[in-house]
């Protein structure tokens, strides 16, 4: 078995799971760090492992522009590409070449697009999508979907989930003409979305579980709506989803956006904010968000970015260094930083799997979302 549920709480939606790969277990819920050209930037395989990190996310768009998808299959799939061997997922591409917005177009039969590195025209369609994902190789691949823009109108998002819908059933009638070319499992993740409107969502899922991919991913949030809509539309799907099944919430999001997901039945979670936030100066900590540029910890010399972390950057580096380095644009700033900020966000599902496993989430989530959500010194 794929996905294996493990427990539900009884206070909240909330789940223990654990997905097995070819690669490895994963215990859910989970966060996924990104690591979009085969590499999460600035962050060896041997930092990921010491973070205790299970699964690590590719993008199908960025591969197959370089180092191209045969070249990785030639590799023997992108786990071994990039020393990791640890499980990995791929997103199809869907949302890279929907931000891609005036270098691409959208028909029945998939989206042209121009490469954003030198302009080059490509054609992505579920078919040609899911034979470069059978290519590089991943243990899970995601569907190729058209990410509903917000705000949209009904009829717009209605439009936008006949495409996905479409795609979704040519990409799984594909795989199962075609099986996985590395001999090893790779399971098949359809995409809801229907923007937010309840109605839309519904649909999906119903259309979707025809289909029969192996997990579900939401798709379409965290595109500018408010995180209460965001939560509101992610409980409503995880209502009307199978319960054996993984759901995965794509792109998302802050570590209290993660908590409040997890509480209403979201197993998975990847985003680039660790990372992002680590470039601009912002440590998540256990006692809030730290702003470690700013002027009054030039000479913090003593407290490390989060006193209650033991990352190979806590263990060893002062709040003063980490902001010199961030004042000069060192690489080992963004490196340390972003070793830090992934470690806790690693941690805190750590910490999250353990109080589900005793019962008490809930009530730890409720007081633990507070204190991450502020500013702290
Ligand atoms: N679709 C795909 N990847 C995604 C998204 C989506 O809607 C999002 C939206 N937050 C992030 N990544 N395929
Ligand atoms: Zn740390």
């Amino acid at each position: 078995m794929f996905f294996e549920l493990i427990q539900t709480s009884e206070r909240s939606k909330a789940r223990l799971g654990c997905i097995h790969t070819a690669h490895g277990d994963v215990h859910t819920p989970v966060f996924m760090p990104v690591g979009t050209n085969a590499t999460v930037k600035g962050i060896s395989v041997r930092d990921l492992r010491e973070m205790s990190a299970e699964i690590i996310l590719a993008n199908t768009y960025h591969l197959y522009l370089r180092p191209g998808t045969k070249q990785i299959f030639s590799a023997g799939g992108v786990q071994k590409f990039m020393g990791w061997n640890g499980p990995m997922l791929t997103d199809s591409g869907g949302f890279q070449v929907w931000s891609l917005k005036q270098f691409r177009k959208i028909s029945d039969e998939g989206v042209h697009f121009q490469s954003h590195l030198d302009g080059s025209r490509h054609l992505f369609t579920p078919e040609s999508v899911m034979l470069a994902e059978r290519e590089i190789g991943a243990d899970i691949i995601m569907a190729f979907d058209e990410c509903t823009p917000y705000p949209s109108t009904f009829e717009e998002a209605e439009t936008s989930l006949r495409y996905t819908l479409n795609w979704t059933r040519r990409a799984k009638k594909w795989l199962d003409e075609n099986p996985p070319i590395l001999g090893y499992p790779q399971y098949f993740f359809g995409i809801v979305q229907g923007g937010m409107h309840l109605e839309l969502r519904k649909k999906s899922i119903e259309a979707l579980i025809k289909i029969a991919p192996d997990g579900y991913a939401m798709g379409g949030l965290s595109v500018g709506e408010p995180a209460e809509l965001m939560y509101r539309i992610a409980d409503f799907c995880t209502d009307y989803l199978p319960k054996n099944r993984a759901r995965y919430v794509m792109g998302v999001g802050t570590p209290w956006n993660l908590l409040e997901l997890i509480s209403r039945g979201v197993d998975m979670c990847d985003c680039i904010l660790p990372a992002k936030h680590a470039q601009d100066g912002l440590a998540y900590t256990s006692r809030g968000v730290l702003r470690y540029k700013n002027e009054c910890f030039a000479s913090d010399f003593d407290l490390p970015l989060d006193p209650d972390c033991d990352c190979y950057c806590c263990k060893n580096y002062s709040r003063a260094y980490l902001r010199h380095l961030f004042k000069t644009k060192e690489p080992l700033g963004w490196t340390l930083s972003a070793i830090h900020n992934l470690h806790f966000y690693l941690h805190l599902m750590q910490e999250v799997r353990a109080k589900l496993l005793s019962n008490d989430f809930e009530k730890w989530a409720e007081e633990e979302k507070q204190i991450l959500a502020e500013s702290c010194k």
